[in-house]
């Protein structure tokens, strides 16, 4: 234990704690620029490289980086005297020396770390005159890299090389030059990058941003010759809010749907039931594969791995050619969804293919790249047309002036906006195969279900186990959400020694919830946890919590589909993977 004083207050930390998180632990927030700790995922930036964190420490003849100082006993710490401020502007204006100037029209006006800090210090003007370099924008279906605006913090190598193990970036050059980009400062596009975006999520600056899709949305609507349906994911609820200042956890599902009808969507749905729709798939898939390999069929391979994250398929298709059958061919409900709206909602409709728009909302950029997918288009024409963020819903409807706080609650329409419980809780770690064994479990047993929480399941961890009881069956699934994490779980079912008969991946930390598309966490990622509490709420609220039991899906397979995994799902829910 060690004693000191930081602004005359007295702290007490472990040894080895650094200055900068004793003083958090007292409510002294040090600004920094680089250093970012991921709560509850375990991760943390600390390259020491921006040193606005610097304090005084008494005795001592030169400012100490916080975040790279040990507290020792006795300490005595100011973290706002005079020279420390005065430090801090001169590391201000010379990080601003060779930023291009261009506030006004940044993506991340009004959400940049550096420009919030720059106002909080008074920069008024920069003394200092740097040598702006000129990247090329780098702009991939995902992600748009606009490296001019790169202040070299290392966030995002740090969450693609430790995080996620995908390590397509990397620090090059050297001087004003210096940047992080992929090898030999290839495009992304080319690089074995997944889109999981969460480099955009931690980028302190406008340096990473998604591809802005609301200009193509707007236009669509419009259009008098469209009919434009939009459809929004579990996780989008639980996080909304947040961009009109709400508590994290706030759900605005009624808010949201309301919104959305002010925007001008002739249709507003729901990606969940899709998700529902999902479940009937993928489960049928896992029972029929479970089946086969407990009649001792070698042939079939088990466990299955759920599919419905794009950054996830990404991941597997480039790091795990040879296991590209283990992976469930169902589609993500993004793509479901898409499928099921051009043909049967668009005969219901009146409607030719053509003529129908489906926008999607979504917690995530990598689906922007999987709408994009050719194998998800029939004649070139794309099931889902455009795919936004939960971002630039925020923008679209701060765009059009639309008071988001004073919206009554509305319903979605029907019939793709019917949804169970088990649908919204995709958007948590874990929830997919929650939300599967809830149907799996009286498909296979063929009794009811009568407790539907499956706590064993839940939490943070990053890889998580459980086995569940089928009646005397007893089925282990795996759960793992970060690919850093996926990866592991991964290795094991590749050298033949997983014992899982079901995994859950996601490439987000927390799943969907923590997608990159969501309102930025600015570092503290324990918002994380209340949406994922908001999300298990909505599940407890709905009537139907089994995905089986929605009305509508019922009808879907009685009216179009036939049966799950049926001649007519296989063309149009399920898909295959390319290495
Ligand atoms: Fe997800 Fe999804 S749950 S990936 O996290 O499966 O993005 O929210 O929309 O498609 O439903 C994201 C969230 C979805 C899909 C669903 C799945
Ligand atoms: Fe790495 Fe994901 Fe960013 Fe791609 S999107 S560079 S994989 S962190």
């Amino acid at each position: 234990i060690v004693k000191l004083n930081i602004d005359n207050k007295p702290v007490v930390v472990e040894k080895g704690t650094t200055i900068l998180e004793a003083a958090k632990s007292v409510g002294v927030n040090v600004p920094t620029l680089c250093h970012m700790k991921l709560h509850d995922v375990g991760y943390e930036n600390n390259p020491g490289g921006c040193r606005i964190c610097v304090v005084e420490v008494e005795g001592r003849r030169n400012l100490a980086p916080a975040c790279k100082t040990e507290c020792t006993e006795g300490m005595d710490i100011n973290t706002h005297s005079l020279r420390v401020i005065n430090a801090r502007r001169t590391v201000m204006e010379l990080i601003l020396s060779d930023h291009p100037a261009e506030c006004l029209t940044c993506v991340k006006n009004g959400k940049c770390d550096l420009q919030t800090m720059a106002q909080d210090l008074g920069i008024r003007e920069i003394p200092f005159e740097g040598e702006q370099s000129h990247y090329k924008e780098d702009k991939s279906p995902s992600i748009i890299r606009d490296m001019d605006k790169c202040i070299m913090c290392r966030r995002c190598e740090m969450v693609c090389n430790e995080v996620q193990t995908v390590g397509c970036l990397s620090a090059i050059n050297r001087g004003f030059e210096s940047v992080v980009a992929p090898a030999f400062e290839m495009d992304l596009e080319k690089s074995t990058c997944t889109y999981c975006g969460q480099c955009v999520a931690v980028c302190p600056t406008g340096a990473l941003s998604e591809v802005d899709n609301t200009r193509k949305v707007i236009a669509s609507l419009v259009d008098p010759s469209k009919t434009v349906i939009v459809q929004t994911a579990p996780a989008v609820r639980a996080a909304l809010g947040e961009e009109f200042d709400m508590e994290p956890g706030t759900l605005v599902t009624g808010k949201m749907t309301s919104a959305l009808k002010k925007l001008g969507f002739d249709k507003v749905f729901d990606t969940d039931f899709a998700a529902d729709l999902t479940i009937m798939e993928e489960g049928t898939e896992l029972l029929g594969r479970l089946q086969k390999h407990l009649a001792g069929d070698k042939d079939v391979k088990l466990p299955i791995l759920t599919s419905c994250c794009p950054g996830w398929v990404n991941f597997f298709e480039s790091n795990f050619p040879d296991m590209l059958d283990v992976p469930s061919t169902a589609k993500s409900p993004q793509q479901m969804f898409g499928a099921v709206a051009k043909t049967y909602l668009a005969d219901q409709m009146g409607i030719k293919r053509e003529d129908m728009i489906v926008v999607s909302v979504m917690p995530c950029v990598a689906k922007k790249y999987e709408s994009g997918r050719p194998e998800f288009a029939v004649d070139g024409n794309p099931d889902v047309d455009f795919s936004i963020t939960t971002r630039e819903l925020a923008q679209m409807i701060k765009g059009a002036n639309i008071n988001f706080d004073d919206l009554t609650d509305e319903e979605f329409d029907n019939p793709m906006g019917e949804s169970t419980g088990a649908a919204v809780i995709f958007a948590n770690t874990g929830g997919v195969i929650e939300a599967a064994v809830r149907t799996a479990y009286e498909v296979q047993t063929k009794k009811k279900l009568e407790k539907v929480d499956f706590e064993e399941l839940r939490g943070f961890e990053g890889i998580r186990s459980a086995t569940v009881d089928f009646d005397g069956l007893p089925i282990k699934i795996g759960i793992a959400h970060g690919l850093g994490n996926a990866r592991k779980l991964l290795e094991d079912v590749q050298a033949g020694k997983s014992e899982f008969h079901a995994i859950e991946i996601m490439a987000c930390p927390g799943g969907c919830i923590g997608g990159a598309g969501q309102p930025y966490h600015h570092g503290d990622t324990t918002i994380l946890k209340k949406r994922a509490e908001a999300i298990y709420r909505e599940d407890e609220g709905k009537e139907i919590r089994k995905s089986h039991e929605n009305p509508f899906i019922v009808k879907l397979y009685e009216e179009f589909l036939g049966e799950p995994c049926g001649e007519l799902s296989h063309k149009l829910l399920h898909t295959h993977y390319f290495d």
